[in-house]
C-alpha cells in the first residue's frame, strides 16, 4: 500500500490530463487518490454486507449506472414518475458518492466517514478503483456492480470530457490531442489504466464470485430494460409482477435516458457537480462506435493492437465496435 512517503519513489506520467498519475500495483492512479483517496478508503471505510458498489473503468457508463442503480433502490421513497425525483433535479455523482475521489478531495476525512456511516441501509457507492486495488473486505463484503466498454469508445469520451471539463479542474487541456491521447492510452498511462487490465480483473472476479455483476454499456444500449431487470435482481431488490404491469422498469430507464438526464437542470449550462465539476461534460452522445468519428483508422488499429496484446491469454474479449454494428 502506497504511503504518501512512498509516493516520489512510483514512476510518474504528466501527459495524461487532467492528473498527474503514478503507477502503483500495475495501474496508473491520480497521485492524489494514491495519497490521499485509497489509504482512507482502506484505513476509515468500513463496508456492509448490503453495501452496492458500482465499478467501472472512466468513461464506461458510470453516471449512467449511478442514475440506474439509485432510481431502482430508492423506488419506494421516490417513484420514478415523481415530479420531485431526485434526478429530475440532480447529478447522478452527487446521489452516488466515489469512494476514493470523495476521500481525496475531502476537507475533512473523518466526517465524510461519518457521514458514509450515517448512510441507511443498503448504501450506493461508486469507485474507479481496480478491483485488485479494493480493501479485501470491500470486495468480499456487498455487492459489486461492474460496467465496461469499448476501449476506444472510452477512450474517446476521457478525452473529450477532459478538453471540456479540464478548465473546471483547474488544467488547460487545449492542446492535449487525440493522437497523444491514444499513444498514453496504449501504454496503459492513462486513470486506472491499463484499461484492459482493470477490465479483466472485474470479469474474472464475477466469473469465480457470486457477489460480482459484469455488465456491458453496449448491451444495456441495446437492452436497457433487460439489463436493469438483471442488475435490479443481483441488487436484492428484483421488479414484482405488479411493477411490471405498471411498467416501473420502463419509467427508471425513461427517466435515466441520455436525453432526460442532460436536461436536467444542475447539469445544463454551467452546473457543476459537487466536486465542482462542470455537469454537462458528463452527457454527450452516449453511443457506441463513436470513436470512428474521432480517431483516424491508424489510431484506432493502434488501439486494438494493444488491447489484443494485452488481453492475450485471458479469455476476455469487447464487443464488437465496428461502425457498421453501431445501432444493432
Ligand atoms: P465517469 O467515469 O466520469 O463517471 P461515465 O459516466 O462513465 O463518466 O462516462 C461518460 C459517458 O457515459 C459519456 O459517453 P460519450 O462521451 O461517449 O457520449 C456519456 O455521454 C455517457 N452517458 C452519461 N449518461 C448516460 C446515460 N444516461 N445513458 C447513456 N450514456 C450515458
Amino acid at each position: 500500500m502506497a504511503s504518501p512517503s512512498e509516493l516520489p519513489e512510483l514512476p510518474l506520467e504528466t501527459r495524461c490530463l487532467p492528473f498527474a498519475l503514478r503507477q502503483y500495483a500495475g495501474f496508473w492512479l491520480p497521485e492524489a487518490v494514491l495519497a490521499r483517496g485509497l489509504p482512507a478508503v482502506r484505513d476509515r471505510f468500513a463496508p456492509r454486507l448490503d453495501d452496492v458498489l458500482l465499478a467501472s473503468f472512466p468513461k464506461s457508463g458510470t453516471t449512467w449506472l449511478k442514475a440506474l442503480a439509485f432510481a431502482t433502490a430508492r423506488r419506494a421513497v421516490h417513484p420514478p414518475s415523481d415530479h420531485d425525483h431526485p434526478l429530475r433535479h440532480g447529478n447522478p455523482h452527487d446521489l452516488v458518492p466515489f469512494l476514493e475521489f470523495g476521500f481525496t478531495l475531502a476537507y475533512d476525512a473523518d466526517a465524510l466517514a461519518a457521514g458514509l456511516e450515517a448512510l441507511p441501509s443498503p448504501r450506493l457507492l461508486a469507485t474507479h478503483l481496480p478491483f485488485s486495488l479494493l480493501p479485501g473486505r470491500l470486495a468480499a463484503a456487498g455487492r459489486i456492480v461492474y460496467v465496461c466498454r469499448h476501449p476506444k469508445d472510452a477512450l474517446v469520451s476521457a478525452w473529450t470530457f477532459t478538453r471540456k471539463a479540464s478548465g473546471s479542474m483547474g488544467v488547460d487541456a487545449e492542446s492535449y490531442s487525440l493522437r497523444e491521447a491514444v499513444e498514453l492510452f496504449c501504454a496503459g498511462r492513462c486513470v486506472a489504466g491499463p484499461q484492459w487490465r482493470h477490465v479483466v480483473e472485474y470479469w474474472e472476479a464475477s466469473l469465480s464470485r457470486r457477489n460480482v455483476l459484469f455488465l456491458r454499456y453496449e448491451e444495456m444500449l441495446r437492452d436497457p430494460v433487460g439489463s436493469l431487470r438483471t442488475m435490479a435482481g443481483f441488487m436484492g431488490c428484483a421488479f414484482s409482477p405488479g411493477e411490471e404491469e405498471r411498467g416501473v422498469p420502463q419509467a427508471i430507464v425513461e427517466l435515466c435516458s441520455l436525453e432526460k438526464q442532460k436536461n436536467v437542470e444542475a447539469s445544463r449550462d454551467d452546473g457543476r457537480t459537487a466536486d465542482g465539476i462542470k455537469a454537462d461534460a458528463y452527457f454527450r452522445k452516449g453511443v457506441a462506435a463513436d470513436w470512428s468519428s474521432h480517431m483516424t483508422p491508424e489510431m484506432g488499429k493502434m488501439v486494438d493492437e494493444a488491447v489484443e496484446d494485452g488481453l492475450r491469454g485471458s479469455g476476455f474479449t469487447f464487443a464488437d465496435s465496428t461502425p457498421a454494428n453501431r445501432e444493432k
